[in-house]
């Protein structure tokens, strides 16, 4: 078609084209106004976002499981419908405590996660994005705050039952003088609630279902669910708890520092070690071949547990001694230690090394931790501990079976990877249940 031509054809349908626009804008505008949300361009109708959130007091790695247990729920939700999980962004948090890297808070999965690999699982998205589609105000149509029943165990039985009640606690969201409802929201200031229903729950995450389907059918379609930690996995370790967690691998940049320190250190790679994974988890297979580097990997969780836990903590110098007698026996002189334990503890426990033995920590530079911040820091020990020949972990700590879900996946023998430190009067503790990948 010549210029002429097509400048005339142009002129000619133009009057048709506006009136088709202006019909256009204004039905998408009424399914706006119907959908009962803020609606700014770009949104696709009919989509339904689940945002979630928990006690702010819950460490990073129950966090990971938490969100194991939304992503089968949205799973299910997808049945019903086209629903976005949106992923709550990173901090603060009570354990990320260095002063001197600035704020750790609003930071994306994108920091820690390879958030593709998420998505191969169900639809995902950083609230950041969902944000920046919003000219103004996120508007959450309804809110859940879950909270226990008070009255759990009834007759000694336990139940799978909710009920909308008042709040027994009063839950974190004001009334503003304009009338809207706000709350924290991860420090963000253009979030806003309509609605929050105070819902005392006990029972798997899919009990949710009902709720969520009818809710989002008369408020709208942007949904959360607070004190996300309440509802228990609906198949917890079965195929789809194993699909979610093998698809949250970590960043590209963490896996790299974790390499290079195992390299430079422990001269440990994944070729040597066995430990090399396809690029896709979803092709990953169920063998068991991993060999591990030439160390061994303790978890010493220090801090809170010396308090809350301090019968399951052993003291620095037997952890010293359970090291070196596992080193020993596997012939290997090379000990990582991961530890949120202080620079003193860490002297110390090496002080009761034989000096045959090399104690290793990973001590990034301020360049390092300012860019990866604590919990990168945490994720680059995690990986380290995960290809090492052999773990002893701390008991009871989501850390510790985060290294070991992750040992699984990279097919290391059952008797490598779910050991635990006993505490000091109790030498030959229980061990930790064998926790085997399901595919
Ligand atoms: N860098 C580092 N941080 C740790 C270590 N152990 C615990 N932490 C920090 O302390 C937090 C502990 O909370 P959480 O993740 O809930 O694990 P849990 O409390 O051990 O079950 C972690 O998220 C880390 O921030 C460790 O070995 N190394
Ligand atoms: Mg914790």
């Amino acid at each position: 078609m010549n210029r002429k031509h097509r400048t005339h054809r142009m002129a000619v349908s133009a009057p048709l084209y506006t009136f088709t626009l202006f019909w256009l804008i204004v039905l998408l505008n009424t399914e706006c106004l119907r959908g009962s949300q803020v609606c700014d361009r770009g949104e696709v109708l009919g989509r339904n976002y689940l945002l979630y959130d928990l006690n702010p007091a819950e460490g990073f790695n129950l966090r990971r499981d938490v969100f194991i247990r939304i992503a089968v729920f949205v799973k299910k939700l997808q049945q019903h419908g086209d629903w976005v999980l949106v992923l709550p962004p990173w901090g603060p948090l009570p354990h990320w405590k260095s002063k001197d890297i600035g704020d750790q808070l609003k930071l994306p999965w994108k920091n820690f996660f390879d958030t593709e690999s998420l998505m191969k699982y169900v639809s995902i998205m950083e609230l950041s994005d969902l944000l920046s589609e919003k000219k103004k105000t996120l508007l959450i149509n309804q809110l859940f705050y879950l909270q226990h029943f008070p009255d759990g165990w009834e007759n000694g039985k336990w139940e799978e039952k909710y009920k909308f009640e008042n709040c027994i606690h009063k839950p974190p969201y004001r009334e503003t003088k304009d009338g809207a409802m706000k709350g924290w929201f991860w420090g963000y200031d253009k979030i806003q609630v309509r609605n929050v229903s105070c819902v005392s729950f006990q029972g798997h995450v899919n009990k949710l279902l009902p709720i969520l389907l009818e809710h989002s059918k008369i408020s709208g379609n942007v949904i959360m669910i607070d004190r996300g930690e309440i509802p228990l996995h609906d198949d917890y370790g079965g195929v789809d708890y194993w699909k979610v967690r093998r698809s949250m691998r970590y960043s590209f940049k963490l896996y790299f520092l974790a390499s290079q320190f195992r390299l430079e250190f422990l001269q440990s790679d994944d070729e040597s070690d066995l430990t090399s994974l396809p690029s896709d988890w979803r092709d990953e297979t169920a063998e068991v071949a991993a060999k591990g580097g030439d160390y061994v990997c303790g978890h010493l969780r220090r801090q809170d547990f010396l308090y809350g836990r301090s019968s399951d903590i052993p003291s620095l110098k037997l952890a010293a001694k359970k090291l070196e007698k596992t080193a020993m026996l596997l012939n290997l002189e090379k000990i990582f230690v991961a530890s949120d334990g202080t620079k003193q503890e860490m002297e110390k426990l090496k002080s009761y090394l034989s000096p045959k033995y090399q104690l290793y920590l990973y001590q990034p530079s301020f360049e390092i931790r300012r860019d990866i911040l604590d919990g990168g820091v945490a994720i680059v020990e995690q990986i380290i501990c995960s290809r090492a020949r052999h773990f002893i972990g701390s008991f009871e700590s989501t850390f510790s079976f985060r290294i070991q879900e992750e040992r699984e996946i990279l097919g290391f023998p059952s008797n490598s990877t779910f050991n635990r430190f006993c505490a000091d009067d109790n030498d030959s503790c229980e061990q930790p249940a064998k926790w085997k990948k399901i595919m």
